[in-house]
């Protein structure tokens, strides 16, 4: 089984946090940082990298000492010094490190003075008034915490869909193994897509002998046991996360992926449709009476209450079984309607790599087109293009596609929306990009009304075309600004823009809802990745998740036009 590159890092990170706590020495907790921060960045897997017996102290920040802790951890999933600091200080410590304004001094006095470990505990001590006695806190001190604190634990909840993906990959190669293994799937959430999942329901089928629910319970990312039975378990990761495991009969395997996928909205409308045709269906089958008529797969579930197969990402009671029934279900998107990617950085701005390495990469995915899209001045990066250096990217583009066979790329930019709705960089260079994206980096807190009248007046340049990344959420980490959505919507289509669903994982802030609302109002969505490197081309999957949760089809989505459509429907005259 090969373990994740995050989970490596969030090992070193864990390490240099507990460190830290316990007062050791700061170059020692750099380093663990140093290294966790590489490990995460780095694009290759370091499984692999030891698999074929690179040298890992070629990468930065690793030395001889580093090298063999992340070999350890790749062959055994553990690093037996963090085992040995967690005899001597709780793991869920670093977790109290996490919210803002604790540091390692004061989560030492807190788990000294008042005996706390977890969140738990902090919440209680914060409520009942102990912290504010203690030496160095105070009234306003606990005060925070107690905010911070609920805050936190609001937001860690969740986690985001590729964190989930992430510790799914490993615990699927590894419960796979299992003896007498058939089925494996992962139904709830993580199936429907949603951007964010609270836990992960996996459902197996297997023969008489299996050893699943042992290897399961033994996983050796396990946290704790929360429950431990035959046909299912629950057990919590390092991480957090907590993982549900069913071992279901094979003639209902269909029945109880249905059941589990959810949403438990969907399955009551669902099993209302039952009702009138006076069968049942539960997690073990669709029965007539005491017989049972179905179960084996999802499809014959639907068919016995008169419906065709649903598709996951739509089975949150939103029209879906109404629009089954009339054969009106959409036909959902696919990451292969995708025709180009309409968001993209380079080098020339905060990106990794150049124009060429860009327009490679999206010609290797299949895309016809690419747009680069670096910043411009005002966003404050290091290098944002101003008009010259604007004009001089136009040109090399243009050179640049004299020579590529199977791909063109579209000179555009990432031009930031200042305060009071203008952009920022002049019409005159504007007018020779093929098209403009604009988005907001600044002053996130204007009121409801001022932010509205703001995109809205940026959209009146008549260079705009696409309002990138339009809330601005980050998800768990930055919570969308206060805007009216419904009036930038009408607005976009009523001059001729865009709205972009960014696909990157961690930001989806055109949330299915929004999505939802577009289709509505007639507006069409661009789906682009925002990416920063080669790699995070491959983000688009997660774009194409959300706009199949808002029922979203290939000609809803501009960027699956061909090219000359493509701009054609961008140009605004
Ligand atoms: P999550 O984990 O919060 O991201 O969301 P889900 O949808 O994965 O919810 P979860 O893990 O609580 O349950 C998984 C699925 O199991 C859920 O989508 C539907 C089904 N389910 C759970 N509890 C019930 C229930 O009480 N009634 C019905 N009909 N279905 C349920
Ligand atoms: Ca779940
Ligand atoms: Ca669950």
């Amino acid at each position: 089984m090969s373990i994740h590159n995050n989970e490596i890092a969030n090992m070193f990170d864990e390490l240099a946090d507990l460190l830290e706590i316990e007062g050791s020495n700061r170059f020692r907790v750099r380093a663990y940082r140093n290294a966790a921060r590489t490990i995460r960045k780095h694009t290759k897997k370091m499984a692999q990298l030891i698999e074929q017996h690179r040298d890992l102290t070629e990468l930065p920040d690793i030395g001889n000492d580093l090298a063999d802790k992340i070999k350890t951890i790749v062959e055994t999933g553990q690093l037996p010094l963090l085992e040995k600091v967690h005899s001597r200080t709780p793991a869920t410590l670093s977790q109290i490190m996490k919210i803002r304004g604790l540091g390692p001094k004061r989560v030492k006095a807190l788990h000294e003075s008042l005996k706390i470990k977890t969140l738990d505990d902090l919440k209680h001590a914060a409520n009942s008034g102990r912290i504010r006695e203690l030496e160095g806190f105070g009234k306003k001190t606990e005060q925070m915490i107690k905010m911070r604190t609920e805050e936190f634990s609001e937001a860690e909840k969740r986690i985001k869909l590729i964190e989930a993906e992430e510790i799914a990959t490993s615990l699927r190669e590894y419960i796979k193994k299992s003896r007498g293994i058939k089925d494996f799937n992962i139904a709830g959430s993580y199936r429907r897509r949603k951007d964010t999942i609270g836990d992960l329901d996996i459902l197996v089928t297997a023969g008489k002998n299996t050893d699943v629910m042992q290897r399961f319970v033994t996983y050796d990312r396990v946290r704790e046991v929360l429950s431990q039975r035959e046909t299912r378990s629950t057990i919590r990761l390092r991480t957090g996360l907590s993982v549900d495991l069913r071992v279901i009969p094979e003639k209902s395997y269909g029945a109880a992926l249905h059941y589990f996928t959810g949403s438990k909205a969907h399955n009551i409308a669902v099993r209302k449709l039952a009702l009138k045709k006076k069968i049942k269906i539960n997690e073990y089958g669709v029965f007539k009476g005491e017989k049972r008529i179905a179960g084996n797969t999802e499809k014959e579930v639907y068919a016995q209450v008169g419906l065709p197969y649903i598709e996951p990402e739509l089975r949150e009671n939103r029209g879906e079984v109404d629009a089954a029934k009339r054969g009106k279900l959409p036909e959902l998107i696919n990451l292969e309607d995708i025709r180009g990617d309409l968001h993209c950085h380079t080098g020339a701005t905060d990106g990794k790599n150049t124009l060429k390495e860009m327009a490679q990469a999206a010609a290797k995915r299949g895309y016809e087109y690419i747009s680069i899209n670096d910043h411009s001045k005002h966003m404050a990066v290091a290098s944002g293009l101003g008009e010259k250096k604007l004009l001089e990217q136009i040109e090399t583009i243009d050179k640049l596609n004299e020579t590529l066979e199977d791909i063109v790329i579209l000179k555009s930019i990432e031009v930031d929306i200042l305060q009071d709705g203008s952009l920022d960089l002049p019409a005159r260079v504007l007018k020779e990009l093929d098209f403009t994206v604009g988005a907001v980096h600044s002053n996130f807190n204007l009121s409801r009304s001022q932010q509205t009248k703001r995109l809205l007046h940026a959209m009146d340049n008549p260079y705009f075309n696409i309002l990138a990344h339009p809330t601005g959420r980050l998800i768990n980490a930055r919570k969308a600004y206060e805007v009216d959505l419904e009036k930038i919507m009408q607005g976009a289509k009523e001059r001729g823009c865009f709205i972009e669903l960014n696909a990157h994982p961690a930001r989806l802030d055109l949330t299915d809802d929004a999505c939802l609302m577009a289709k509505h109002t007639g507006l069409n969505i661009v789906i682009s990745t925002d990416a920063h490197r080669t790699s995070d081309l491959d983000f688009m999957p997660y774009g194409i998740n959300q706009a199949r949760r808002a029922w979203l089809e290939a000609g809803d989505v501009i960027n699956c036009l061909p090219l000359k459509k493509l701009k054609k429907t961008l140009s605004r005259k």
